[in-house]
Formats: C-alpha cells, sequence, structure tokens
C-alpha cells in the first residue's frame, strides 16, 4: 500500500502577497535566491540567516554540525558505515565522534571564534533519530546555552514520524529529510533494508515502509510549522528520472524546499555503488535534473555535501581548528553579543548590496530579454568578489540576464596556486569546470592564467573586485550586452539554461 498524497495544500508560510521587486528584478528573493513566490515574513525571518535555507544567507552565516549520531537504522547503497553519512556529507571519516556534553563544549568553542555562526546541526554520521537520545540532549544542552542559535536535523526519515513532537518541542525549527523516491521499485535499487521494531526488512517491502514513514513524517512536520528541505541524492539510471515525482510529492506535502545532489561513489568508499560502478551524474545531468524539478519546488543549488563534522561557512570546513584535544577545558564563554552584532552588521551590508544591484538593475532595463551569460565568481565570503583566482577552491556561478543573477551551481576546484606556483593540470581543470561561463569575477589573477582563460573564452575580470557579487556580476552583464550590441562578440546561450522561475510553488 502506498502513502496517500494529500490534496495539494497552500504552501506553509508562502504568502501570495508580493514583495517588491528590485527594479525590473523578477526574482522576488532578491537576485541570486531561489525563484519562488513571496514568503510570509514568519519564515522568511526563518531562513534570512540558514545558510542552507536561504542562498543569500550563506555567503554570511555559518553552521556547524556536531557527530553525536552514530548509529543507523536502514542501509543505503551509497554508504559505508566507516564513513560518513553520505546524505548529508562527501565519503570521509569523521575526525571524532562526541558526547552531547563534548557537543556543546564545542557549540561553544565555536561560537566564541565564529561570529558568523548561525545553526548547530546533527547530520551524523549515522542518522540522528536512530540516536534519539545523544540528539535531543545536544539540542536541549545547546538551546539553553545560546538560544540564538538555530537547532537543524538532517534524517533518512524513518522514525521522524515518532519524534516530531519533541523535535518541535525542543524548538528545531528545520528538519532534512533525504527522500530519494516514492516508488519501491526504485527504492528497492537503493536500499537493501531497513530495521524494522527489532527485525530486518528487505527490498521492495524496506522501500515501501521508508517512504510511506518518510512522507508521514514531513506532513507532521507541516502540522507542527517546522520547516523542511528534502535532500535527493540524483543516481543516474536509478532514480534520476523519477525525481521530479518525488519532488512534486514532498512539495505538496509542505516541503520547504528540494536539494537534489549528486551521487559521490568510487570503489575506494567501499560502498555497493562504489563496488559495482555506479556512476555519479555529470554536471549537465545534474542540472538537467535540477530544472525538471524547478517547476515545482524551490531548488536549492549551493549545497556543499558537508562533513557530519563540518564547522564553517558552507564552503570551508574549519572542524580541525576545534578537535576536543584542542579546546579550552572549561566550555568558553558564549558570545551572543558579538553574534548579534554581526547579524546586525550584515542587514548593513544586505541593504547596500541590495541598492548596488538595483542600480545596477536599473542600467539594464532596455537589454534584449532573450541575452543571457553565465559567469563564475570567486569569493571567500561576505557576499563580495573578494577571492584571488589562483587561491579559489570553488567557484560560484551565476546566470545573468536583466532579469538579474541567479546562482547556477558551485564548481569545487583544487586552488591553482600552491607555493607562489600554479599548476598545469589544476588550471586544465580549472578551464573545463567554467567552460560554460563567459567570465570569471575575481579579486586578482597572475598573468599566465588570465591569458588561458582568455584563450578559453572565459573572460578574467579584475574590474568588479570587492564589489557586492550581484551588482558585479549585473555590471559586466553590461559591459558584455553592449559589445553584443556592437558586434564584438558574439551571444550564445548557455548550455541548459535555467528554466524560468516557477510562478508558483504547490
Ligand atoms: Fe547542516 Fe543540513 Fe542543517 Fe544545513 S547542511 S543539517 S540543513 S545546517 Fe546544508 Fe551541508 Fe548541504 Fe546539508 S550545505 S549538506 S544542505
Ligand atoms: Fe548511511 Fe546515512 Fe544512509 Fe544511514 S541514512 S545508511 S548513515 S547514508
Amino acid at each position: 500500500m502506498s502513502f496517500p498524497i494529500l490534496p495539494t495544500p497552500a504552501q506553509p508560510g508562502l504568502a501570495a502577497a508580493a514583495e517588491r521587486p528590485a527594479a525590473n528584478c523578477q526574482f522576488r528573493g532578491g537576485c541570486g535566491e531561489v525563484a519562488s513566490p513571496a514568503l510570509a515574513e514568519d519564515v522568511a525571518a526563518r531562513v534570512k540567516n540558514h545558510p542552507c535555507y536561504s542562498e543569500s544567507a550563506h555567503h554570511h552565516f555559518a553552521r556547524m554540525h556536531v557527530a553525536v549520531a552514530a548509529a543507523c537504522n536502514i542501509q543505503c547503497h551509497y554508504c559505508n558505515r566507516k564513513f560518513d553519512c553520505a546524505n548529508e556529507s562527501r565519503p570521509g571519516v569523521v575526525s571524532e565522534r562526541l558526547t552531547p556534553a563534548e557537543a556543546l563544549r564545542k557549540v561553544l568553542a565555536v561560537a566564541a571564534e565564529i561570529p558568523q555562526l548561525a545553526v548547530v546541526g546533527i547530520a551524523g554520521p549515522g542518522d540522528p533519530l536512530a540516536n534519539p537520545s545523544a540528539t535531543f540532549e545536544t539540542m536541549e544542552l545547546v538551546r539553553r546555552a545560546a538560544p540564538d542559535l538555530q537547532l537543524c536535523l538532517s534524517t533518512n526519515g524513518l522514525a521522524l514520524p515518532d519524534h516530531v513532537d519533541r523535535i518541535a518541542a525542543l524548538g528545531v525549527g528545520h528538519v532534512t529529510v533525504t527522500v530519494n523516491m516514492t516508488d519501491p521499485e526504485v527504492g528497492e535499487r537503493i536500499y537493501p533494508w531497513v530495521a524494522w521494531k527489532g527485525r530486518r526488512v528487505s527490498g521492495r517491502d524496506a522501500a515501501r515502509l521508508l517512504s510511506e514513514r518518510q512522507l508521514d513524517g514531513i506532513a507532521r512536520l507541516r502540522e507542527k510549522k517546522i520547516l523542511c528541505k528534502v535532500n535527493s541524492v540524483v543516481i543516474p539510471g536509478v532514480n534520476d528520472a523519477h525525481l521530479v515525482e518525488v519532488s512534486r510529492a514532498v512539495m505538496a506535502l509542505g516541503a520547504f524546499t528540494h536539494n537534489l545532489m549528486p551521487l559521490l561513489s568510487s570503489p575506494e568508499h567501499g560502498t555497493h555503488y562504489g563496488r559495482t560502478g555506479q556512476r555519479g551524474p555529470t554536471r549537465d545531468e545534474l542540472e538537467k535534473v535540477q530544472a525538471s524539478c524547478e517547476g515545482t519546488a524551490r531548488v536549492m543549488r549551493h549545497c556543499r555535501q558537508c562533513r557530519a563534522d563540518a564547522v564553517g561557512l558552507l564552503g570551508e570546513d574549519r572542524n580541525g581548528e576545534f578537535a576536543l584535544a584542542r579546546l579550552p577545558p572549561e566550555p568558553a564563554q558564549d558570545a551572543a553579543d558579538v553574534r548579534a552584532a554581526h547579524r546586525a552588521g550584515v542587514e548593513r551590508v544586505r541593504a547596500l548590496a541590495e541598492r548596488a544591484r538595483d542600480e545596477a538593475l536599473a542600467r539594464l532595463s532596455g537589454a534584449p530579454p532573450g541575452l543571457r551569460a553565465r559567469l563564475a565568481v570567486a569569493t571567500k565570503g561576505g557576499g563580495i568578489v573578494n577571492q584571488h583566482f589562483g587561491h579559489a577552491r570553488e567557484f560560484q556561478v551565476y546566470e545573468v540576464s536583466r532579469d538579474g543573477a541567479r546562482f547556477v551551481s558551485v564548481r569545487k576546484v583544487e586552488a591553482y596556486c600552491r607555493g607562489g606556483e600554479g599548476e598545469e593540470d589544476v588550471l586544465e581543470a580549472v578551464l573545463r569546470a567554467l567552460s560554460d561561463c563567459r567570465a570569471v569575477l575575481v579579486a586578482k589573477v597572475g598573468h599566465c592564467p588570465k591569458g588561458r582563460l582568455a584563450a578559453a573564452g572565459i573572460e578574467p575580470v579584475v574590474e568588479e573586485a570587492h564589489r557586492p557579487i550581484e551588482a558585479a556580476a549585473l555590471s559586466w552583464f553590461a559591459g558584455f550586452v553592449a559589445r553584443v550590441e556592437k558586434g564584438e562578440v558574439r551571444f550564445s546561450p548557455p548550455p541548459g539554461a535555467l528554466p524560468e522561475p516557477a510562478a508558483a510553488v504547490a
């Protein structure tokens, strides 16, 4: 028996009310934000500083995961228990597992050092709800010690319906459920078994049970007004064509956003998929699946598939600085006032960035509507073009048009510059990673890579350095439009250009 899909309800917290669009901007969440209808005030307030629920927030706010949840209650073919939970982390051993008391010590130490910290999450290395005592005790301790930090957890959903009341009572505002299928025929190719009431259920029955529990849990989260993000691992040939159905089902139940992540699979991970040669999606395949879901869901595109012990802004991992052995013996003093000052500072920075974006958009009002281009940005945070090309370990790719700058994806790379020397093979890989981009906006770039980028048709741009990303992207685009109009450059649409924003979310 499959889980009954409820009639499509109004999206919790979504209001039809129009928010003032910026100049001619049609993306009401702000350029670069996921295309979506305007958010109700209470929902907007809950997502605006959460780095995973808001693309804009991930430039300014950090999260940390505390690895208190060791056990798991299901088996995924992309997971090897010696490694992290692949639902929320790239494969890699967590450095250390923590007790709730150790987790609190670590949270306070991180909070004292990283004023951007906004969220404490539990995402493994197993499943948080297969370890309810440790998970909830940790959350209680953090809630009492640092009430301004948002609590977040990520689960496979099997035990979710049993714990939603407790989650709500603890004030956990954000829950991620990994939903890879709603069709048990697909599911049996992903999950060999689930543990249920003291026995193992396998095959199609396991997938059916898991799916029913996941969907039931998502519906219950909605009843409690807890924001739910759904993660799906895109597995080519297994669930890639099915994920649009998943998207429809979870959005109908009230999920807030859908995060479609590539399968990470390699023989050395020791997973079933790794051993049997199941590959992950190519960049184009992933973007195609994301685009197919975009008509139904807010699609998250800035996920970094971080580890279950990650610390810092999404693009960085500072966990190594906070190993237990390096922490002060007593809990550090909390620095709530420093975090409050950071939040206030971010508000001022955002206001300035929005003004700069609106001015740039106004200058583009006469640009041809069909003209668009992709560009890459090197940033180390703050929403600014502020990273040296050779130091960048990732580039953020935007698609720009007269309507604004929309976030497309993150391209992870190795840093080109090592010890003052450029690595040729690394540069080749960077050029491949940015092959769909017309330009790369950086704080600085060396002479050699500058020439190689230009030869590859990717314009290295330093003139926009230290400006807010959206304004910088739009400003470069204004120059691009002028050159197209003069016939100096030929326009061709980016491969797999983003679809139009969803008119409404079901
Ligand atoms: Fe962590 Fe997940 Fe909460 Fe974020 S991560 S539990 S929602 S605080 Fe974020 Fe990391 Fe992607 Fe997860 S970037 S893997 S989506
Ligand atoms: Fe591994 Fe996470 Fe799947 Fe459990 S839910 S088997 S920890 S990937």
